[in-house]
């Protein structure tokens, strides 16, 4: 058989066999059989260096008339492959769009942080600023700061963790009061803030206390405050939170910084005044100490205690809330359970 003739057997074999390729690895064999380095048609062309001057460029001419005939075929070939596999895919990846949707669940932040906006908003609304304070804080403006020097024995009535024995981590949102006193400018008017944040205490949990909750201070000082302005202050407040029905008492306390003191009550959610396991059996829920600021915290701040005077109020969040949402144990707030929080969407 000439090379001519065995050019012309592998052809009509290739064009045989092309057809019936299906699939890109068969199809990359047979271009590896027909045209590689070591594929048939380089075995065919071996035997050129016995041809003559005259026929030899013929057979080159041949050969690769061959190959540029087998490339074209094998590039339509391949895409006639690829075309199906994407096909396929297609097919097998349709979209069924009447399956119904995954269900995106939206989160709703913690009622704790509802009530301590919805709080923000009532004071924002009478003009007053919100201050941030330190939940690390010292001995002097956590004690001394409020008239309870170092051995006081009012100290008890917060006991705390200390981290050294000046730092300790703060009983109250009280310090902060110390803290706005110090910056402000009384030329500039009257100073009136609040302050809201966490606090700690070595308090034993039951379901109104815990050792970590939250309070927000308040705080008024200008010429001419009297306790009349916090009595109006408180009533707007509970008046805002929990409607003109619920009751609210003052009675007298003791607190070393407020001189008189008193203590804030709301008549308890659960039994609305009878007495039951929630609110010890009082009827009431104690929510607020308050009282007008006691002329040593005002003189121990630079400020003229003859001039000046104010009052300053610390309420529990927690114990608001409670009230508010009829919540009958303060430990629901920090379990993270989800059902908690999703009920106040
Ligand atoms: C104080 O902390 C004072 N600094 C409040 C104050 C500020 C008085 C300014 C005068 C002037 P008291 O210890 O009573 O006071 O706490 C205030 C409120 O925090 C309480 O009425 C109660 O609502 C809440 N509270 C106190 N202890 C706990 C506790 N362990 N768990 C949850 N809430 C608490």
């Amino acid at each position: 058989m000439t090379l001519q003739e065995k050019i012309a057997d592998l052809r009509t074999s290739a064009l045989e066999k092309l057809p019936k390729i299906a699939d890109e690895k068969t199809l990359n064999d047979f271009r590896v059989s027909v045209l590689g380095k070591k594929g048939k048609l380089t075995d065919i062309l071996k035997g050129m260096k016995d041809l003559s001057n005259e026929e030899r460029p013929k057979l080159g001419a041949l050969a690769n008339e061959f190959r540029d005939e087998i490339t074209s075929l094998l590039e339509s070939k391949k895409s006639e492959i690829e075309a199906l596999i994407i096909a396929k895919k297609l097919e097998n990846e349709t979209l069924d769009v009447t399956l119904p949707g995954k269900k995106v669940t939206k989160g709703n932040r913690h009622i704790l942080t509802q009530t301590t906006e919805e709080i923000e908003d009532i004071f924002l609304g009478m003009g007053y600023q919100i201050v941030d304070g330190y939940e690390v804080e010292t001995d002097y403006y956590n004690f001394e700061r409020m008239n309870l020097p170092k051995d006081h024995p009012a100290r008890d009535m917060q006991d705390t963790f200390y981290i050294t024995s000046d730092i300790l981590l703060r009983t109250h949102t009280s310090p902060v009061q110390a803290r706005t006193m110090d910056a402000h400018d009384f030329t500039k008017g009257p100073l009136k803030m609040i302050s809201p944040g966490r606090v700690y205490r070595r308090d034993t949990d039951d379901a109104t206390h815990s050792h970590q909750f939250h309070q927000i201070e308040g705080l008024v000082i200008d010429e001419n405050i009297a306790m009349s302005d916090l009595k109006g202050t408180l009533d707007t407040l509970v008046k805002k939170m929990f409607g003109a029905e619920r009751k609210i008492r003052l009675r007298p306390s003791y607190f070393p910084f407020t001189e008189p003191s008193v203590e804030a009550d709301i008549s308890c959610f659960k039994c609305g005044g009878k007495g039951c396991n929630v609110c010890k059996m009082t009827g009431w829920i104690e929510v607020l100490g308050a009282g007008m600021v006691h002329p040593n915290v005002l003189e121990m701040a630079g400020i003229d205690s003859k001039k000046y005077s104010g009052f300053a109020f610390g309420l529990g969040q927690e114990r608001i809330a409670m009230l508010r949402y009829g919540i009958n144990d303060i430990r629901g707030f920090y379990l993270g359970d989800a059902r908690m929080s999703e009920q106040f969407k």
